[in-house]
């Protein structure tokens, strides 16, 4: 069937869906708008909107007012269509089909920043969930703190009614509330960085310190901004997914999401306001979530940053596929096993071994078309949480790093905009000028290129570019990488 002639998804289309499909268990008409979320992509809507999806059969207060940050894009087509969504998850075994209700609003950011901060502030929403990308914080990803020279943060700050930041958007709601007395609000950060609720704490009260002392001492008291650790694996929709999606419901679905089965969220318990039971299907609160957060930045998003830059470089379209290479494949196990997991503390309940095992399948899920060059974007953001800490952890120690230097150099070679055969890479980083330049002044002088990318603060600090022993080991990988390439580099660093 052609997905061009059929019928939209919609609330009159929910009820001649296959039997097959599952759709909503209650009322979406009937939803109450009780969450705010900021970051309206494609790992939202498969991961906490499915959360707040099975809440809503129990307790209508929790839909979701879904905000695009950046592009209208995100949210036409849902808006077209009530709202709702397919999430299809696959695995080598198949593949089920599921109707997502809980989006029950979109807004456009840009649109009318003023409405949106009203809307954060209306007292029936208690929560604000963001995935704005870790770019999205304004931050130095080094240092955590906030970017004060940053084009949003500077806007923000001279016109704190029409924010552009995420930070500028929760400090304005935030000042709103306190003024109308619309209570306290839970601030549940969903990416992927590293102690991240209390890193967003910290980057608002930076900014509310600017605004006015009430202010940030208000937040203090009336806003909780709890960790968390989440995790699905969703790659970016394709046409084929479109299409997909069409055949198995019958009626055409422009804004469908693709996801792996596994999915994992852990919250800390730290909540200034009503919240959904979110327990109750399936996510966890835990007092602490930094061994969890630790683990599954370190082992998880470290290891596919391995495969995105190392398996782009060699040839490698999707993560699938990198993960499958025997060579990648073993450099990641070996990278796991002998120096990211002894730096962790095992979270309660959770066997470390078992956990690499389970994600090595997970990247090799054959069903999941993941672009290493989606991982690979935004290194400079990425890299702190996903590899230069357990390496600083490893230093400290006196341990090896010599896989996970591997990995960085992977990603130098990747962020000097050239490929193993001469070909351009579109890199994508907000830090991707200052790669080119580094690049073009080094003039094909490969210690010259590795000295002036580790002289970014921002991604190294001060500390890492005066450690010999990791300026070496980086150093001596990329000189291989760009002499050798990839496969031969990992034939002679498997062999040690
Ligand atoms: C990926 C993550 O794009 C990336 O950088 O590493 O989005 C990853 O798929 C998720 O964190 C999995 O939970």
């Amino acid at each position: 069937m052609s997905d061009s002639g059929a019928r939209a998804l919609s609330f009159d289309a929910l009820g001649a869906l296959p039997p097959d499909v599952k759709r909503p268990q209650y009322d979406p008409k009937a939803a109450g708008v009780g969450i705010v979320h900021l970051g309206l992509g494609a790992f939202h809507r498969a991961h906490q909107a499915v959360y707040a999806d099975d809440v809503l059969a129990r307790d209508p207060r929790w839909g979701i007012c879904g905000v695009s940050m950046k592009t209208p894009r995100a949210i036409e087509p849902l808006a077209a269509q009530d709202g709702l969504y397919t999430l299809l998850l696959k695995d080598p075994a198949g593949s089920t089909a599921r109707v997502i209700g809980a989006v029950r609003e979109t807004v456009f950011a840009p649109a009318d920043p003023a409405a949106l901060v009203r809307r954060m502030a209306d007292p029936r929403v208690h929560v604000i969930t963001l995935t704005v990308t870790e770019k999205g914080y304004c931050h130095d990803p080094a240092s955590g703190a906030l970017n004060l020279e940053h084009p949003d943060i500077v806007h923000d700050l001279a016109h704190p009614e029409a924010p552009r930041s995420a930070v500028g958007m929760l400090c304005a709601a935030l000042d709103l509330r306190r003024a109308d007395g619309a209570g306290g609000l839970n601030v549940v950060c969903c990416d992927n960085l590293p102690h991240n609720g209390r890193v967003l704490a910290g980057l608002c009260a930076t900014f509310a310190q600017k605004r006015s002392r009430e202010l940030a001492d208000w937040i203090a008291r009336r806003a909780a901004f709890p960790s968390t650790m989440v995790d699905r694996i969703v790659p970016a929709t394709t046409d084929a997914d479109v299409a997909d999606v069409a055949q198995r419901l019958g009626v055409r679905d422009a804004a469908p999401v693709v996801a792996e089965p596994y999915v994992q969220w852990v919250i800390e318990n730290r909540f200034a306001a009503p919240r959904p039971a979110w327990e109750t299907f399936g996510a966890e609160i835990a007092r602490d979530v930094a061994p969890y957060e630790t683990m599954k930045l370190r082992l998880l998003n470290g290891s596919h940053s391995t495969l995105a830059y190392l398996g782009f470089l060699a040839g490698h379209a999707t993560i699938a596929q990198a993960a499958s290479d025997p060579r990648l494949g073993k450099l990641v196990e070996r990278q796991m096993a002998e120096e990211i997991v002894p730096t962790l503390a095992s979270p309660p309940g959770t066997d470390l071994k078992r956990y690499c095992a389970t994600l090595v399948a997970r990247f090799r899920n054959p069903a999941l078309p993941h672009k290493t060059s989606q991982v690979a974007m935004d290194g400079s953001q990425k890299l702190q949480q996903r590899l230069l800490g357990t390496a600083r952890d490893r230093l400290a120690r006196g341990a090896s790093i010599r896989h996970l230097t591997l990995a960085v150099a992977g990603w130098m070679r990747y962020a000097s905009g050239f490929d193993e055969h001469g070909a351009p890479i579109a890199v994508a980083d907000p830090l991707a000028d200052r790669f080119a330049a580094i690049a073009a002044d080094a003039k094909g002088d490969t210690r010259r290129l590795a000295k002036g990318l580790l002289g970014i603060n921002a991604i190294f600090g001060d500390d890492l570019r005066s450690a010999p022993v990791f300026v070496e080991a980086t150093t001596h990988h990329l000189e291989s990488l760009v002499r050798r390439g990839v496969a031969a580099t990992l034939d002679d660093h498997l062999a040690r």
